[in-house]
């Protein structure tokens, strides 16, 4: 079976690119693939993180995880920071990456913008990318648009610790849905939806009550003129719109085009908060029963002991490469 991994941040509550984008697709690899799913809270913290709220948000994306569809017996879903193998391998990694290739991520760029002083963390994230991408001797990566260039960046790193110390890594491949790897800010249809964006008309949260869905729909901006017509240059902000509508429907853009002829924009947004509605409200109920199931530790748990297994032996593997001492226990050094 082919091994599918990828992660979300556990940053803030989880919004309809992320959903879009990233977990309603790891659902569709349940069935078939081998798939790892990780809270990835290591790289949360290269940003502040309050850490009174981090246990809850690590929690409720686990829980999104779940509402979604993940079905913890298909699937091992896990804590990046219960694996220690990930921060060890990726300070591996960052010796073999180099200061030039990391300073030209764009991710970095964007964040670090305007900012007087960030983490290194910030910077080195997209190794650690790369070292919770290799750990699992990964297929496929099923990310956003915006993680394109940091699959890229993990697959020169595999290929350049392969040809200086010998066959190791296993070379992933990215997976980007054609459509839905780019959601749009509602506000601003040039920037991506982020949930750490500090204007929430931005963004629908995946647990936006529906007046909340009904009224950052009302307000997203549009462009001008009044036509529903998909043309992402000339009418970035509908295109959008209409592409989370297509999302959430299942329809095609010149089915949506055809539905819309003649309405205006108002009437589109009314529908559009409606099929949003019909999308969200099942996750949250699906949500809340998880929460109050209680089993969500154990899932964990079950996941993290899988994820060691696995991980430990690929990393064993990289430090034979390399060299370094594999004793688990270092009172037994022999020189
Ligand atoms: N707007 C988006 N459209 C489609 N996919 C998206 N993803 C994120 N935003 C969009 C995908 O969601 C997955 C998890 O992302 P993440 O939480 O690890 O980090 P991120 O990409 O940095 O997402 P955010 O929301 O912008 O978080 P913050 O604001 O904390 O940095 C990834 O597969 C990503 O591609």
């Amino acid at each position: 079976m082919k091994r599918v991994f990828s992660g979300v941040q556990p940053s803030g509550v989880l919004h309809l690119g992320n959903y879009f984008g990233a977990i309603r697709r790891f659902v569709d690899f349940q069935d078939g693939y081998d798939c790892y799913y990780c809270i990835v809270d290591l790289h949360a913290i290269t940003v502040y993180q309050d850490p009174k709220e981090l246990p809850k948000q690590i929690q409720d994306t686990a829980l999104y995880y779940l509402a979604a569809g993940l079905d913890p017996k298909k699937t091992t879903l896990f804590v990046q920071s219960d694996v220690p193998c990930h921060a060890e391998l990726s300070w591996i990694l960052e010796c073999v990456a180099t200061f030039g290739e990391l300073s030209r991520m764009t991710q970095f760029k964007d964040k670090a913008e305007g900012k007087e002083s960030v983490s290194a963390g910030l910077f080195t994230y997209p190794v650690l990318m790369a070292a919770d991408i290799l750990l699992y001797d990964t297929d496929i990566v099923p990310v956003g648009e915006d993680q394109k260039q940091h699959v890229e960046l993990c697959r020169d790193l595999a290929e350049r610790f392969n040809s200086r110390y010998g066959e190791t890594f296993k070379m992933p491949e990215p997976f980007i849905p054609q459509f839905g790897s780019r959601i749009k800010s509602l506000q601003d249809p040039n920037k991506k939806m982020s949930k750490s964006d500090p204007d929430p008309n931005s963004y629908i949260s995946l647990d936006d009550p529906k007046d909340e869905i009904v009224k950052k729909i009302r307000r997203a901006v549009t462009d001008s003129g009044r036509e529903i017509i998909y043309l992402p240059e000339e009418k970035p902000a509908i295109a959008n719109l209409m592409t989370i509508y297509a999302l959430c429907t299942g329809k095609s853009l010149p089915e949506i085009e055809q539905h819309f002829s003649g309405k205006g924009y108002a009437d589109f947004k009314k529908d559009l908060a409606d099929v949003v509605i019909q999308e969200l409200m099942p996750v949250q109920e699906r949500y809340k029963d998880y929460r109050n199931s209680g089993d969500l530790p154990h899932i964990l748990r079950e996941g993290a002991v899988k994820a060691n297994q696995v991980s430990s032996g690929v990393l064993k593997r990289a430090k034979e490469r390399l060299g370094l001492s594999l004793l688990i226990d270092p009172t037994q050094r022999k020189f």
